[in-house]
C-alpha cells in the first residue's frame, strides 16, 4: 500500500478514475465522503491509497482552488463558454448567466461561438460587439469545417479547461476537433425543438498538451441556488465602474432614481442586453427564493 495524490478525471459507475504520474487509477470512496453529492467532483485533487494493481482508495479531497456547479467541476484554469451562434439559437440571457458564474467562481472565462458556417455575419458581429470591449475574448469557429480551431487550440495548451454550456451547441465535436486523438460521441440537435439531445451524460477530463480539457453535459436551463441577489451585480465586470454615480449604496441598478449603471445604459456604454439579463436573472432569483421560502 502506497499513499498518492492525483486528480479526479471522471466519476462513473460509481467509481473515480484518478490519473497519478502515468497511470490512471479506479478508485472508490471512504462511506462519509458519499454523504455530500459534492464533496467530490471531477477535477478535485484526492489523496488516496494505491494497492499493487490500478485500484485505489481515496481519502482525502485537497482544498480546491474553485468549483463551479454548473457544469459540475472543481479547479479550472479556464471555462470555455460554449454557445451556438444558430441551431440551437444563441441565448444571451444563458450565455450571461454561465458568465456571471464563472466570474463569481473567479474563474478566467473565454467565449467560443460556434456554427459559424450557419450564422450571417452580422449577427456574430453584433455578440463580439457586447463581448469584446468588457474584456472577453470570442472565438467564432466551426468545429465542422475547422475554422477558427487553431487558434482556440493555441489559447487552451497547457491549462485545465472546461467546455461548458447548452446540449447541442457542439462542446463535444469542438474539442474531437481539437485533438484528433479523442472521439467524443456527438448528438444531433432536434428539428422540431431546435434543442440538444443530451448526448454528454458526465463530465471528463480528457489530457491535452500538459493539462487537460474537460467535456460537460450540456444543459437546459440553469439552476440558480449557487446565484444570489446581492452577489449577482459582480458577475457582471463592467457595471462597478459605472456604480460611483449610484446615490444610493448599495444599489441594485433597478429601481433607484439616480443610478450610474442605468445612465450607462441610457448613454450605450453598457450593453443593452447585458443589463437586460442582469434584471431578468434577478427576478429568476426573487422567484427562485420565494419558492424555496414557501418549502420551507
Ligand atoms: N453546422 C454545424 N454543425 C455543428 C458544428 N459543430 C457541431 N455541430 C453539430 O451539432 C450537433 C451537436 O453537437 P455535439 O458536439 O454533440 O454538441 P454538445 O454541445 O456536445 O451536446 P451535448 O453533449 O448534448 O451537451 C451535432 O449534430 C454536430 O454535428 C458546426 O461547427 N457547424
Ligand atoms: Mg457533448
Ligand atoms: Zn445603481
Amino acid at each position: 500500500m502506497s499513499e498518492l495524490q492525483g486528480r479526479v478525471l471522471k466519476n462513473y459507475n460509481g467509481y473515480y478514475y484518478v490519473s497519478a504520474g502515468e497511470r490512471v487509477y479506479t478508485c472508490k470512496v471512504k462511506g462519509k465522503m458519499k454523504q455530500n453529492r459534492f464533496s467530490l467532483v471531477t477535477g478535485d485533487i484526492v489523496s488516496f491509497e494505491a494497492g499493487d494493481g490500478d485500484e485505489g482508495m481515496i481519502k482525502t479531497v485537497l482544498p480546491r482552488k474553485n468549483f463551479l456547479l454548473r457544469p459540475t467541476i472543481a479547479n479550472l484554469d479556464l471555462l470555455v463558454v460554449t454557445f451556438a451562434s444558430v441551431t440551437p439559437d444563441f441565448s444571451f440571457l444563458l450565455a450571461d448567466k454561465l458568465l456571471a458564474l464563472a466570474e463569481l467562481a473567479g474563474i478566467p472565462a473565454i467565449l467560443a461561438l460556434n456554427k459559424c458556417d450557419l450564422a450571417d455575419a452580422v449577427l456574430l458581429d453584433n455578440i463580439c460587439s457586447v463581448y469584446r470591449p468588457i474584456g472577453y475574448e470570442v472565438y467564432c469557429i466551426s468545429a465542422c469545417e475547422n475554422t477558427g480551431i487553431d487558434t482556440l487550440r493555441k489559447r487552451l495548451e497547457g491549462c485545465i479547461c472546461a467546455f461548458g454550456g447548452p446540449s447541442g451547441v457542439g462542446k463535444s465535436s469542438t474539442i474531437n476537433a481539437i485533438d484528433p486523438a479523442v472521439s467524443l460521441q456527438t448528438g444531433s440537435v432536434s428539428e422540431k425543438i431546435g434543442r440538444g439531445k443530451h448526448t454528454t451524460r458526465f463530465s471528463q477530463l480528457l489530457p491535452f498538451d500538459k493539462g487537460y480539457i474537460a467535456d460537460t453535459p450540456g444543459f437546459g436551463n440553469l439552476l440558480l441556488e449557487e446565484l444570489d441577489d446581492k452577489t449577482l451585480v459582480h458577475g457582471f465586470r463592467e457595471f462597478a465602474a459605472y456604480e460611483d454615480g449610484c446615490r444610493f449604496s448599495p444599489c441594485t441598478h433597478t429601481h433607484e432614481p439616480v443610478c450610474g449603471v442605468k445612465q450607462a445604459v441610457e448613454r450605450g456604454q453598457i450593453a443593452g442586453s447585458r443589463y437586460q439579463s442582469y434584471l431578468d436573472i434577478l427576478q429568476e432569483i426573487k422567484t427562485f427564493q420565494e419558492r424555496e421560502g414557501k418549502k420551507l
